[in-house]
């Protein structure tokens, strides 16, 4: 059974950016965010999803190789698991915009990507796409076409699938018997220690941990057997699957990794209450401080357009009434407003200027990317503003 801990009020979809009429803005679809956890495989997922039909269109925002930090850190990880895995055949499931596969040979990989406008990216580059959802169907779909897969590797996908059992048993249909499954996704114990709880909205279905990945794979005839932590999106770990009985043994890094979750407490209902206690001064300290700014006539914006900032935003309110507008690299944000708060969206060259203040780090998790661009910014007296792991400011280069 799980037990809700935590409630972030009424959100939009993260991903719906609003597009600007000179009518009224249409009507937005509104959900209650509120987080549970299961004593019983100790997963902590949303209490209740949204219909993935309606995340995961043909007008999803979300471009993985907007960031020089992504784009370094897929080639690093490819690299590294073909040397260690040496697969005659790589999968990606959620291959977005192509970030992680444009580092494989175009023959060995195969591409699945239920987002049309993502999948016609990888497609007009000729790589294998399979512009569906990921399931039992598509599994034995590509079966009929493809060998039996070696590699497969999903980053930021698995976490927003809400059927965790048809996922991986259909993982285990392709995966050939010396296959190795690699997922990364934001890192519970993480999330807990640093007060991110703006890792929670209607795509991050589950925030995963050793503990609950090891439970719930053991359904799906497969095994954890190693894990590695990366820094990514403020921190992520990798979780290395393989069949039951494959010859892979339990690394030691993995038995340390749950000894270390267990002594952190990630097994027991009371973590999760206290995070929720530390997440409600989180967002009393947001507003005192945005409200002390404003009343010093200070020009305060938002430093890129993430899901992430739509749970702040609407949890918090802040909205136009702190917040004059978001900058963001990505070309189809632009133009556009905040879900839920209505924030206009510009680009960082129109936005990004001496009129500037403060600038709140929607994007927290590129901290030290944006710091590094953006150095002419803080020498001019200008500040970032972060929630990560606690309400500051920042005004120094390091
Ligand atoms: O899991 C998910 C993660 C990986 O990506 C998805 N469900 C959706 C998305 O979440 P997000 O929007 O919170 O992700 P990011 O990667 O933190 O988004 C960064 C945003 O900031 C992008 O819109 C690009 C923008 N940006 C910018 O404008 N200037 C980023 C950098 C580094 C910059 O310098």
């Amino acid at each position: 059974m799980k037990k809700k801990f935590l409630d972030l009020g009424m959100q939009p979809i993260a991903n719906s950016f609003v597009k600007k009429t000179k009518k009224k803005v249409k009507k937005e679809f509104f959900y209650n965010l509120k987080i549970g956890y299961n004593e019983k495989n100790h997963l902590v997922s949303l209490m209740k999803h949204v219909n993935p039909k309606i995340q995961y269109t043909d007008k999803y925002a979300h471009r993985a190789s907007e960031s020089k930090t992504m784009r370094e850190a897929f080639q690093k990880v490819a690299n590294k698991l073909k040397n260690r895995f040496k697969p005659s055949l790589t999968m990606e499931i959620g291959s977005n915009d192509g970030v992680f596969i444009k580092n494989f040979d175009k023959k060995k990989i195969v591409a699945i990507e239920p987002c049309k406008n993502l999948a016609k990216i990888t497609k007009s580059k000729n790589f294998n796409t399979y512009a569906e959802f990921w399931n039992r169907k598509l599994a034995k779909k590509i079966l009929k076409k493809e060998k039996k897969i070696d590699l497969i590797f999903s980053a930021n996908t698995i976490s927003h699938i809400p059927d965790l059992k048809e996922t991986f048993d259909a993982i285990e249909i392709v995966l050939s018997s010396k296959g190795v499954l690699v997922i990364e996704d934001p890192y519970l114990k993480t999330v807990i220690k640093s007060n991110s709880y703006d890792q929670f909205y209607d795509e991050h279905v589950y925030v995963f941990s050793l503990l609950s990945i090891s439970k719930v794979v053991e359904d799906s005839k497969l095994r954890l057997f190693d894990c590695e932590k990366s820094e990514t999106h403020g921190g992520s770990m990798k979780y290395f699957i393989c069949k039951k009985n494959s010859k892979y043994k339990n690394t030691i890094r993995y038995k340390k990794l749950m000894k270390s979750e267990i002594n952190f407490g990630l097994n027991k209902l009371k973590t999760y209450k206290n995070f929720s206690f530390r997440v409600k001064q989180s967002k009393i300290k947001l507003i005192n401080l945005l409200k002390k700014l404003k009343n010093k006539n200070k020009k305060i914006i938002s430093y890129g357009a993430t899901y992430k900032s739509t749970t702040v935003f609407n949890y918090c309110k802040v909205g136009k009434n702190y917040l004059d507008y978001v900058v963001d690299t990505t070309k189809n944000k632009q133009g556009k407003l905040t879900p839920g708060q209505h924030i206009p969206i510009i680009s960082p060259e129109k936005g990004f200027n001496s009129s500037v203040d403060y600038a709140f780090l929607g994007a927290w998790n590129f901290k030290k990317e944006i710091i590094n661009k953006e150095k002419e910014f803080i020498k001019r007296g200008g500040k970032f503003i972060t929630h990560v792991p606690k309400v500051m400011i920042i005004d120094k280069l390091k």
